[in-house]
């Protein structure tokens, strides 16, 4: 295989752990734990690793005991994050120090790999063509929701047959969720196979106390944030469009706000604040059109508007209409797709609510279309298939068009729309992931080693030099929460979604005003993997805000 010569410098890199996974470790065990909510019932869901402590690596004088090779599955699920690969040299490099012969088992194309018994193993030379490399090709990953028993059982069979003793599940919040599940389930029957879930996702929004960061969101703002600068320099030279920039996230509009701190655009939207003030899509339209004018008032007919993936989510008259839509085909998907397709959205505007029918009727058919596609595994409506940026294109000129009758505007709207998100999650990792997801592999192998199921690795303190990283599992049940999924309650990791309290969107919040008519853009650059650790080794603003309170 051809590399490029940055994949060749790159592979020497050697990521940085915290200094305690350098040497032989012990576990200091915290307090007995709580889920977040509805504790009762994910108790008896979990009857088994409900409540067990957070740990933490500490230093030991002797080696960690294992009676032999730990062998070890991986498997990679949902949507690719830069870094996956260092996760799973990390867990690698992690059961080769507790045993020589340990050996480590990739399941292919995600959770289908254990149920279909499709997998391979993951010997040294596989590993190191893949150390700091993106993408989740070592394995390929899927979104396959692992859930039944049916499943686990078959799972089981090849498990055993490899003389595997633990799982790793790399994934977002609902696999950590299937991980929990699958954890009680095996300690349920007695199955001696431990399962360990590890935090991934670009979105960002699997975090809290412990899990500071989900891989892969560092690399993907990075690179957004270097193509948003970059189409921001192209805007203030030529001066006369306005690029609209949708950037993935499927619920949380963390990403969209690390790139906004990061560049400065005139506009970012934020859906969860869009949810608390209760706004319509009217009411963004205006927002957006509103600054479009005043810029223009100033002759600046260009600037850059940032919209996050999930926002048609958060709008509440829609959201509620998901919700309806959710429900209704849940239970009549059958009669949905047996609906000739020219009948469907009157099908659909029949079967709904009134108050929901008349929103479903007033949207533009594409994005009619869009809400009733199939979801997910997971029951999530795909929102990366939506086209919000063009439809704020096409209202927002609508609205100027209005205001330019009235005598409000004289501008000219020219606009171009762009969807970043494909284009950062198999990314490179920057040095904070490369180090970050090693570190998360190889704590997982240490959680291996001191028997731990139904945990998740974490690494904390992460703006501090990785050396002084603290290392350590958290009990996903402390995570869970009861949420309903197609049409069901159903135990589910919270999703984090931006504090609007939290200090990433306060920063935002007084300089938005500034950044809206002044033409204050910052031009990040690429990801820079060699040079000066300022350079190199910048963690997200967002997380130096949250843990340091300023950037
Ligand atoms: P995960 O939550 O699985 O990490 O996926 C994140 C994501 O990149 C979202 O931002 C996006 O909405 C979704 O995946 C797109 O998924 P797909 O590539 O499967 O369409």
């Amino acid at each position: 295989m051809t590399k490029s010569a940055l994949q060749v410098a790159r592979a020497g890199y050697k990521p940085q752990m915290p200094h305690v996974l350098n040497g032989n470790v012990t576990i200091k065990q915290g307090a007995d734990t709580e889920a977040v909510r509805d504790k009762e019932e994910i108790q008896k869901l979990f009857p088994i690793t409900y409540g067990r402590p957070i740990v933490q690596f500490v230093e030991s004088s002797v080696p960690s005991k294992v009676d032999g090779p730990v062998n070890v599955g991986v498997i990679l699920s949902g949507g690719q994050a830069p870094g996956g690969h260092n996760v799973i040299a990390g867990i690698f490099d992690g059961i080769k120090r507790l045993h020589a012969d340990s050996r480590l088992y990739g399941f292919l194309l995600g959770p289908d790999g254990l149920i279909n018994h499709k997998y391979k193993e993951l010997t040294s030379d596989i590993i190191d063509e893949y150390r700091n490399t993106g993408g989740f090709d070592i394995i390929g990953s899927g979104r396959t929701k692992l859930e039944t028993k049916e499943q686990f059982d078959k799972g089981l069979k090849i498990l055993k047959k490899l003389g595997i003793k633990a799982l790793v599940i790399i994934g977002g919040d609902d696999s950590n969720t299937n991980a929990c599940v699958l954890a009680e389930y095996y300690a349920s029957i007695s199955a001696g196979v431990q399962v360990i879930g590890c935090p991934k996702t670009i979105d960002g929004d699997l975090k809290n106390e412990q899990i500071e960061t989900s891989f892969g969101f560092d690399t993907a703002c990075k690179v957004y944030s270097e193509l948003i600068g970059n189409i921001q320099r192209d805007c203030n030279s030529s001066r006369k469009y306005w690029h609209f920039i949708k950037v993935m996230g499927r619920s949380a509009s963390h990403i969209a706000l690390e790139c906004a701190l990061q560049t400065h655009p005139n506009v970012c939207i934020v859906s969860e604040e869009v949810a608390a003030k209760e706004q319509s899509l009217n009411d963004i339209v205006d927002q957006i059109a509103g600054v479009i004018a005043k810029r223009a008032e100033r002759g600046s007919n260009f600037g850059t508007v940032i919209i996050p993936e999930g926002l048609i989510e958060f709008i509440p008259a829609i959201k509620r209409l998901i919700a309806e839509l959710n429900d209704f085909l849940a239970h009549n998907q059958d009669e949905f797709d047996q609906t000739p397709q020219s009948e469907k959205r009157e099908y659909v505007i029949s079967k709904l609510s009134e108050k929901n029918a008349a929103i479903y009727a007033s949207l533009p058919e594409n994005v009619a279309r869009q809400l009733t596609l199939d979801r997910d595994p997971h029951g999530n409506v795909q929102v990366s298939l939506i086209e919000t940026e063009k439809l704020l294109v096409e209202m927002v000129k609508k609205r100027l068009n209005a205001w330019a009758k009235e005598g409000k505007y004289t501008g000219k709207f020219a606009a171009i729309t762009h969807f970043f998100g494909y284009e950062g999650r198999c990314a490179a990792p920057s040095n904070y992931d490369a180090n970050y997801c090693y570190s998360l592999g190889y704590a997982a192998s240490m959680l291996i080693a001191t028997g731990k199921t139904g945990y998740m690795a974490s690494i904390r303190n992460t703006t501090a030099p990785a050396s002084e990283w603290i290392a350590g599992g958290v009990p996903i049940t402390m995570m869970l929460n009861m949420e309903r999924r197609h049409g069901e309650m159903k135990p589910v990791i919270q999703k984090a979604l931006v504090d609007l309290e939290g200090a990433p969107f306060k920063y935002f919040e007084s300089h938005r005003d500034q950044w809206a008519i002044e033409t204050s853009y910052v031009y990040p650059g690429p990801i820079q993997y060699f040079g000066p650790t300022e350079v190199c080794d910048e963690p997200s603003k967002t997380l130096q805000l949250e843990q340091k309170g300023a950037i």
